[in-house]
């Protein structure tokens, strides 16, 4: 029988960040509070009763036994189903795709993305609405709102556990769970947008390439579809199996943190193609033989390359980007003569655009790319995509990326993390350059004359919502760009991102090595933010 719970401190005391809510494993630990937080959720939904939910996880500690606690609370509280994947795994976008396919009312989704995991790491929690997208806004704060006064929350009063290990259906208090293969719809889909013959042509004529799995929940997809559906051959799939602490791994795909498939692809034994993905796969990492390609990059190569890819020819009506990730798909959408979009940094700012059909393809920086097959970026999509543009042009990953350079111009791009600095010095940071900004425009620094400078403001096109405070943008009257903003996806202290973007088309100077490209910005951001004497910080601690 469902019974009450009163009395359930500790509430949650932080407003969820760039994709829901994330603490430390012994944060979510302490009693009620997953429950404060998934009453919370459900009590700023609206109508559920009666109705359906997805729910999965990326595989993290903690994970199995969140699960528990949520399907006991989902059936006190009314739901009439759930979903929920083989052993308690979902990917972010497989989530988002079973959402979408059953027409579910939403998904809770378990993951702290690239954070690492296990007991002493991180945990999340976020909900996606029946779209199959981040919940907007507007729900996220009515969450928080409700989470910092909630009284009470509903659950079951029974020890029981259901065994997510077999593909079942179960009853628990009259609400149907139905236990269901984490992989096949998923599989299904890509299927469908990808010319999976010519890939596995492809492969079968000696096409060689090598996806880092990171030990995070892409495992099961990449083996099913690289290697059993396209042929790849068996170990192409490093580091495959999903493990509760990623192997002690940070699963965030870039050279720093993917650093075995980074040697790899700068070696002598190279295969033509490396990707990775992280925690909860919907990041990606692009790398040739011999060349990185930045996620800014591949959001303009997917974008001008579409015509290859059959489910997306001809049906290009735009391409979106994050605020900080590079303007070069600005240049290609200007060529193409189809919708552009600059949002505030994080995915949920591009559903209201996809559901509008004003854009099909939407990237971030932060190695995240995707479309409106479904409402997350999805990191493997994007490896297929590649891999369907490789396999219809023909030419290598380098091949492609330079001639795009050629065509398109090329925006030297980079970001400079300096992580675990006290937050009230981060504050302080920002706001002294929230004051600057008011001053800046039409200055001259260095060699660069400012076009503008702002704390960047998003009005949605669609509902007109305003989001405020997104990052402090300089822009320089070359086309160059500094933007500083704070990480809303950290657990512990603050994250300073410098992000730093110039614009070449001289072709003879294609091909430096872009921190010296980008050094006058660099060393101008540091002066302009008083980073060094706020901080005591001269180094940043990731450069991706
Ligand atoms: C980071 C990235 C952002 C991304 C977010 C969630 O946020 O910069 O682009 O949308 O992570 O990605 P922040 O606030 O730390 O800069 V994921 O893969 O964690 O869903
Ligand atoms: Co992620």
């Amino acid at each position: 029988m469902p019974t009450i719970i009163t009395n359930t401190t500790p509430f949650n005391d932080q407003k969820p960040g760039t994709s829901g809510l994330r603490k430390k494993v012994v944060h979510f630990q302490q009693a009620h509070y997953l429950e404060n937080f998934v009453q919370s959720i459900f009590d700023s939904i609206g109508d559920y009763k009666g109705k359906t939910l997805v729910l999965g996880g990326d595989g993290r500690y903690y994970n199995q036994e969140a699960i528990q606690v949520i399907l006991k609370m989902a059936a006190a509280n009314g739901f009439a189903k759930v979903f929920v994947g083989h052993n308690g795994i979902l990917s972010t976008p497989a989530a988002s795709v079973i959402i979408r396919k059953k027409q579910t009312y939403g998904g809770i989704i378990l993951s702290a993305s690239h954070n690492p995991g296990g007991p002493d790491e991180d945990f999340g929690i976020k909900y996606n609405t029946q779209n199959g997208g981040p919940a907007p806004e507007k729900i996220t704060d009515a969450i928080y709102a409700r989470s910092k006064t909630i009284t009470h929350y509903t659950t079951l009063d029974t020890e029981t556990t259901i065994d997510l290990s077999h593909l079942a259906t179960h009853n628990l208090n009259g609400m149907r769970i139905e236990i269901i293969d984490s992989v096949s719809d998923y599989a299904l889909l890509m299927n469908e947008l990808f010319d999976f013959s010519a890939i596995k042509d492809m492969i079968a004529n000696g096409f060689t390439l090598c996806f880092d799995a990171m030990h995070a929940v892409t495992g099961p997809y990449a083996t099913e579809i690289l290697e059993n559906q396209l042929g790849a051959a068996e170990g192409s799939v490093i580091n495959g199996i999903p493990l509760e602490d990623f192997g002690g791994g940070h699963p965030d795909p870039n050279l720093v943190h993917a650093h075995l498939l980074a040697e790899l692809m700068f070696s002598e034994q190279s295969p033509d193609f490396g990707a990775a993905s992280d925690g909860d796969g919907d990041r990606n990492m692009i790398v040739g033989n011999n060349i990185f390609v930045t996620p800014s990059d591949s959001l303009a190569i997917l974008t001008a390359n579409a015509e290859q890819v059959p489910a997306y020819r001809g049906k290009i009506t735009g391409v979106a980007r994050s605020m900080p990730t590079s303007q070069a798909s600005d240049q290609v959408a200007k060529k193409l003569g189809i919708n552009s979009y600059e949002t505030p940094t994080g995915w949920k700012f591009f559903g209201n655009l996809m559901d509008a059909h004003k854009v099909t393809l939407c990237g971030e920086e932060s190695f995240g790319t995707g479309s409106s097959h479904i409402r997350e970026k999805d990191g493997l999509w994007a490896v297929l995509f590649w891999l369907n543009i490789l396999a219809s042009r023909k030419e290598s990953v380098a091949d492609i990326v330079h001639q795009h350079w050629q065509e398109f111009g090329r925006n030297y791009y980079s970001r400079h993390d300096f992580e675990a600095i006290e937050s009230d010095k981060a504050n302080r940071l920002m706001s002294g350059l929230r004051d600057k900004v008011k001053t800046l425009t039409g200055k001259q620094l260095g060699t660069l004359t400012v076009s503008y400078s702002d704390d960047f403001s998003y009005t949605d096109p669609i509902d007109n919502s305003i989001s405020e405070q997104q990052g402090i943008r300089i822009g320089f009257s070359n086309g160059s760009r500094i933007v500083f903003r704070l990480s809303g996806t950290g657990t512990s202290g603050a994250t300073v991102r410098i992000y730093y973007e110039s614009y070449e088309t001289d072709t003879d100077k294609m091909n430096q090595d872009t921190q010296h490209a980008l050094n006058e910005l660099i060393n101008l951001s540091l002066i302009i933010s008083d980073l060094p004497s706020l901080t005591g910080r001269t180094e940043p601690t990731v450069i991706t």
